[in-house]
C-alpha cells in the first residue's frame, strides 16, 4: 500500500526525444549503453533528501509554501516522510539517495536522545532499502541549522561544540556504515567566519585538521569502505568558508597530511560562486587525484546566491561529464541533485517533473561528451598542441636533465626563436557545438 502522495503515478518511462509526455525520460534511459557502460551506471543518479523533503519553500521574506503532509511531526511524521521519498526513488528509477541526520530524523531533547530517533530511522531505512534496491550514495550530518552551530563546528571557539560536533559525525557515520553507504561527506556550512575581530584563523585550522584526522581514523577502525568527501564552497552561510574551492581544500588537506585520505564532492553552484567553472573544480581535482563525487544543480547567474536550481543547461553539463569521463567516471561518486524546486512549485508532480528535467539534462550531457571522447574531438586537436613535447630534447628539459644555465646556453646556440601558434579556442567551441 502506497502513500498515495504521488497519485498514481507509478513509473517513469523511457520515451525518446520525441516524447511530449512531461511524466516521461525522453534523454535518460538506463539500459542505453554508452561507452561500454550502461547509462545508469554512469550517471549513478541520487535524490538529496533535505531539499526534496525536508526543505518547506521559505525564503528570506516569507516561511514554508509547500504543505506537506510529514512536516511538523515526531517519529510516526519521520516515517511517513521516509515512506514517500522511497515511492519518488522508485518512481524515479534513481538508484541512489543521499541524507544528513537532521533531514530525517526528529531531533530530542538531548544527544541520546537525536541518536536514538537516528538509529530508529536508519533501521526504518534499511528496510526500504531492501524493499526497493534503492541504495545510499553519501550519508553526511547537518553541523549548520542548529544555533548550537552558529559560531561552527569543528571550528567553534567552545569545545562543547566541537564534542558535540565528533559525536554527531560519528552517529552519522555509524548510520552510512550501516546502510552500506558507498562515500561520507563534509561540507563545512559554519567551518568560515564573518569577521577577524572575533576570529582566530590559525586556531580554527587546527580544530578543523583535528577533526577530520578522527573521521579518517574512525572510518579505518569501523573498516568503512567508501570515500571520505569534503565538499568545498567559498561563501555562503558565512563571508569567508574554509572551504573556498578544491585549490583551497588541497592546500588545507597537503598542510595536515589527509591528501590521500580525502577526495572532493564538488558542487556546480559552489564552483560557480568561487567564480570558476563547474569543469574547471573538476578537471582540477581529477589532475590533483582527488576527484570524488558531484553536487549537480545550478545557480542563478544574476542573484549570487546558491540557488540550487535543477540543471538545465546541456552544453554546461557536456562539459561537466567530458571531465568526469576523462578522470576515469565516477568509482564511489555519482550524480546528487543538490536541487531544489522554486518556492512557487508546490505540487507533488514538481518534484517529479525537476528530477525528470535534471536527468534528462545530465543524459544528454554525457551523450554529448561521449561522443567527443569517443571521437576524440577535443583530444587530437590538444594532442597537437603539446605534440613539441614529444621530441627528446623537451623530454631532456622535462626529465631535469638541463640545468637553467644549460638551456639558457642552448637557446642561444640553436637559435631558438618560438613561432607563436593559435590556441583555435573558437574552432575548438564550434567543436563542441557540434555535439550539443
Ligand atoms: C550546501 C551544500 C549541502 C551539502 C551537504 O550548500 O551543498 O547541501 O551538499 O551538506
Ligand atoms: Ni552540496
Ligand atoms: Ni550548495
Amino acid at each position: 500500500m502506497g502513500t498515495g502522495f504521488f497519485g498514481t503515478i507509478e513509473k517513469i518511462p523511457f520515451k525518446g526525444a520525441d516524447s511530449t509526455d512531461p511524466l516521461s525520460y525522453r534523454f535518460y534511459d538506463p539500459d542505453e549503453v554508452v561507452m561500454g557502460k550502461r547509462m545508469e551506471d554512469h550517471l549513478r543518479f541520487a535524490v538529496a533528501y533535505w531539499h526534496s523533503f525536508a526543505w518547506e519553500g521559505g525564503d528570506p521574506f516569507g516561511g514554508r509554501t509547500f504543505d506537506r503532509p510529514w512536516y511538523d511531526g515526531e517519529m510516526d511524521k519521520a516515517k511517513l516522510k521516509a515512506d514517500v521519498a522511497f515511492e519518488m526513488f522508485k518512481i524515479l528509477g534513481a538508484p541512489y539517495y543521499c541524507f544528513h541526520d537532521a533531514d530525517v530524523r526528529p531531533e530530542g531533547r538531548t544527544f541520546a536522545e537525536s541518536r536514538k530517533n537516528l538509529e530508529e530511522i536508519v533501521d526504518y531505512f534499511a528496510r526500504k532499502q531492501e524493499e526497493t534496491g534503492v541504495k545510499l550514495l553519501w550519508g553526511t550530518a547537518n553541523l549548520f541549522s542548529n544555533r548550537r552551530f552558529m559560531s561552527g563546528a569543528s571550528t567553534n571557539p567552545d569545545p562543547d561544540v566541537f564534542a558535540y560536533s565528533a559525536a554527531t559525525i560519528k552517529s552519522c557515520m555509524d548510520a552510512t556504515m550501516k546502510l552500506g553507504g558507498e562515500n561520507y561527506v563534509l561540507w563545512g556550512g559554519r567551518e568560515g567566519y564573518e569577521t577577524l575581530l572575533n576570529t582566530d584563523m590559525s586556531r580554527e585550522f587546527d580544530q578543523m585538521a583535528r577533526m577530520l584526522h578522527m573521521v579518517v581514523d574512525y572510518k579505518h577502525k569501523i573498516g568503512f569502505k567508501g570515500a571520505i568527501l569534503v565538499e568545498p564552497k567559498p561563501q555562503e552561510p558565512t563571508k569567508h568558508q574554509y572551504d573556498f574551492d578544491v585549490a583551497t581544500v588541497y592546500g588545507f588537506l597537503r598542510k595536515y597530511g589527509l591528501e590521500n585520505e580525502v577526495k572532493m564532492n564538488i558542487e556546480q553552484g559552489h564552483a560557480i560562486l568561487a567564480g570558476h567553472t563547474f569543469e574547471h573544480e573538476l578537471a582540477l581535482a581529477s589532475t590533483l587525484g582527488i576527484f570524488g563525487s558531484i553536487d549537480m544543480n545550478r545557480n542563478d547567474y544574476q542573484s549570487g546566491w546558491d540557488t540550487d536550481q535543477f540543471p538545465n543547461n546541456v552544453p554546461e553539463m557536456a562539459l561537466a561529464y567530458y571531465q568526469v569521463l576523462k578522470a576515469g567516471g565516477f568509482t564511489t561518486g555519482g550524480t546528487n541533485f543538490d536541487a531544489k524546486l522554486r518556492r512557487q512549485s508546490i505540487d507533488p508532480e514538481d518534484l517529479l517533473i525537476a528530477h525528470i528535467g535534471g536527468m534528462d539534462c545530465c543524459a544528454r550531457g554525457l551523450k554529448a561528451a561521449a561522443r567527443m571522447v569517443e571521437d576524440g574531438a577535443l583530444q587530437k586537436p590538444l594532442d597537437e598542441r603539446y605534440a613539441g613535447w614529444a621530441k627528446p630534447e623537451a623530454q631532456k628539459m622535462l626529465k631535469g636533465e638541463y640545468s637553467l644555465d644549460q638551456i639558457a646556453e642552448k637557446v642561444e646556440r640553436d637559435n631558438i626563436n618560438p613561432e607563436p601558434r593559435s590556441g583555435r579556442q573558437e574552432y575548438l567551441e564550434n567543436i563542441v557545438n557540434r555535439y550539443v
